[in-house]
């Protein structure tokens, strides 16, 4: 009995030698139109599905291979005799190796001429359903969707060394190719890439790949105009799992595209926004480079951001705004004043989409803040030369003072442990050596990625001008030597919080008693570089 295989590929690269392989150990190959065209022209014997199935290829091709003749005879199980009794009676042949790629979906969403019905025939239906009817039956027929293991089986065929391992394999892949690949048909059918594609300027680089990138298959991609700099290519990778919650999942309501490093920023504003949950009020942050430049609490949204603007009225120029709560017309007059490159909030009310349709470029994203923005095991990425690392993501810490130890004569008052626990929420997303001064209900100055702990602090101290006096500090690290602590005196600053830790602490809180400081220690550093 001469063994069958079933070849149907898009991709037709490496498929005549495969075939020739196949035909020397003694398969016969069946297949589809253009690759039975393509190995007929190469000398191969073939006979032409329509012939196997005895059914036209038909509806433009949308119908060619799906047909019991087909998916029996990848079906059954040759050790059961039922299946072999059924086959047998319906005139089935049993098919040994199918080997199929898929129509090239991801490439053709991402094609600046796309249409949708472009889009939607190229969605591959058979090609599926043959490769997982083979990687189903696995142990009885090889299934092959990657070029790439045209080699290794032919020649695990020719040595008779076909293992249960490999099938196994070669099963597994299917179904991680292809569930990815309905991911991406999802995604596009719900809209987010479809509209990524269409956005992709003709004159942009955007479309420009390099190895590694374009090989993520089935997760959503964006072409991006450029990265942080013109010069550099770009693109967006959405997960497949991505809620509403996420920068990847925010409804744009207007303005320009979204670049590079906007997605940074406003990803960042969210992160930090998302943080103050836990404070269960509104709240208003301003981001500038991925740093909090100005954050405010209120009653009301309009108070957090009115607080959030007078924290730092000048680095909010240009900046990102993220809004726990509705945006109102009044504060969408507020915001209108304001040069802003995105403002984020849940909802934007009727009359503040009006007042902000007068900022063309300004770009409004709609994000549901009911949901979390984390799961707890979430992790991120940094690329390194050579690799890269993963971690698990800072979420922050919870805003509760349990575990804060007072580590002065003097304990926090009521009103300092509330500033405190402000301060030390947002310490924790500023870029490290990071220094916050703040009140209960807003910061007053922000020191940011600097290089020694001091620096930052004085960056901080400037920043709140007359205000420090009477504030309180944070910071992300421990400190190193007692400097800061002479710094924040001096400004006027009256409660501490930092991790500790430090070999000098000592040193430090020395410096915070001879101050009348109260300081404590949080026990958990939050770097952030
Ligand atoms: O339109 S389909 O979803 N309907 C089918 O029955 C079918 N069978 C195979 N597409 C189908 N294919 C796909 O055709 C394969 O996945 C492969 O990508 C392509 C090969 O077509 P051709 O041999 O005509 O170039």
């Amino acid at each position: 009995m001469t063994n069958l295989a079933l070849v149907s590929v898009y991709d037709k690269e490496g498929i005549v030698p495969f075939c020739e392989g196949l035909v020397r150990l003694g398969y016969q190959i069946i297949s589809t139109g253009g690759t039975a065209k393509l190995l007929a022209e190469h000398g191969i014997a073939v006979k032409p599905i329509d012939e196997h199935t005895g059914f036209p290829e038909m509806l433009d091709g949308r119908v060619k291979t799906l047909h019991p003749k087909v998916h029996g005879g990848l079906l059954a199980r040759r050790d059961n005799q039922e299946h072999m009794r059924a086959v047998q009676v319906h005139g089935i042949e049993l098919i040994d190796l199918v080997v199929v790629n898929l129509y090239p979906f991801q490439q053709t969403i991402a094609r600046p001429d796309v249409t949708d019905e472009l889009a939607i025939e190229m969605i591959d239906i058979g090609g599926p359903a043959m490769l997982r009817s083979a990687a189903k039956n696995h142990e009885f027929v090889l299934p092959v969707i990657d070029p790439a293991d045209y080699d290794r089986v032919l020649t695990a065929l020719q040595q008779n060394a076909v293992t249960p391992g490999l099938r196994r394999e070669l099963a597994a892949k299917v179904f991680a190719v292809t569930a990815r690949y309905d991911a991406l048909v999802a995604d596009y059918l719900a809209g987010k890439t479809k509209a990524a594609a269409h956005e992709v300027p003709a004159q942009t680089n955007g479309e420009r790949e390099w190895p590694g990138m374009v090989h993520i298959t089935g997760v959503s991609k964006m072409a991006l105009r450029y990265g942080e700099n013109p010069h550099q290519a770009a693109h967006f990778y959405m997960e497949p799992g991505a809620t509403a919650a996420t920068i990847a999942r925010a409804e744009q309501l207007q303005g320009k595209e979204l670049s590079y490093n906007n997605i940074q920023d406003a990803d960042a504003a969210l992160n930090i926004l998302r943080a103050f949950d836990d404070f269960e009020q509104p709240v208003a942050v301003a981001v500038k480079h991925m740093n909090p430049c100005g954050i405010g609490r209120g009653e009301t949204i309009a108070e957090a951001f009115g607080r959030a603007y007078e924290a730092d009225p000048v680095s909010i120029f240009g900046g990102i705004v993220a809004l726990n709560r509705p945006v109102d017309g009044a504060l969408a007059e507020k915001l209108a004043n304001l040069f802003l490159e995105i403002v984020i909030a849940p909802a934007f009310l009727d009359e503040a989409r009006s007042v902000l349709a007068k900022k063309k470029n300004l770009r409004l994203l709609i994000v549901d803040m009911q949901q979390p923005l984390w799961t707890p095991d979430a992790l991120t990425w940094k690329r390194v030369s050579g690799g890269f690392l993963i971690q698990a993501v800072d979420q922050g810490a919870p805003v509760q003072t349990n575990n804060w130890q007072v580590v002065t004569a003097r304990q926090p008052n009521a009103e300092e442990y509330e500033a405190l626990r402000f301060a030390w929420k947002t310490v924790q997303f500023v870029k490290s050596n990071a220094i916050v001064l703040a009140t209960t209900n807003m910061t007053l100055g922000v020191g940011a990625g600097q290089m020694n702990r001091v620096g930052a602090a004085e960056i901080a101290i400037a920043q709140a001008g007359v205000r420090a006096n009477g504030s309180v500090l944070a910071s992300d690290a421990f400190f190193p030597m007692r400097d800061t602590v002479d710094a924040a005196a001096k400004a006027g600053v009256t409660a501490i919080v930092q991790p500790g830790g430090s070999i000098r602490d000592a040193e430090s809180i020395d410096a915070a008693n001879e101050y009348g400081i109260a300081m404590v220690f949080t026990g958990e550093r939050h770097f952030l570089h």
